[in-house]
């Protein structure tokens, strides 16, 4: 994992990768640092990363291109192929296989929505620890 973390952030002089994000984490997306993240936090985020995996810069993100960056995108680590394809294809609304920022976005706009659990348009960390947690489980019991 490390090994992963400091190669991505030699090449791309920020650490941009999904361990990278755990580690640093909720801490790193809140720019303002007030303790909650607005979804324009994490838009401005999202977009770099997309611009990241879109390796051929033509606009989307394919599935080679998805898979080849663990990053924030996929929300976690230990994630296998599998459900990075399966990621992929949740996102992929219109079905022809490359992600527009709008498709990647708004998938992730559909998660915030969810960690944002009183509605009030603010993650706050206890929200996004909540979420974590909940999404444990559920690989837990499946
Ligand atoms: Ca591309
Ligand atoms: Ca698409
Ligand atoms: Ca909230």
């Amino acid at each position: 994992m490390r090994s992963i973390l400091l190669t991505g952030a030699l090449v791309l002089a920020v650490p941009a990768s999904a361990n990278a994000a755990e580690q640093a984490g909720f801490g790193q997306i809140d720019a303002d640092n007030d303790g909650a993240v607005t979804w324009t936090e994490v838009l401005d985020r999202h977009r770099t990363a997309f611009e990241r995996m879109d390796k051929n810069g033509n606009g989307t993100v394919d599935q080679a291109e998805f898979a080849a960056f663990p990053g924030i995108v996929a929300g976690g680590r230990g994630q296998d192929q599998a459900m990075r394809d399966r990621r992929f294809q949740r996102f992929d609304g219109n079905g022809d296989g490359r992600l527009g920022f709008d498709e990647y976005s708004g998938g992730h706009r559909r998660m915030f929505d969810r960690a944002d659990a009183n509605d009030d348009g603010r993650v706050t960390r206890q929200e996004f620890a909540d979420l974590r947690q909940a999404r444990r489980q559920q690989a837990r019991g499946q």
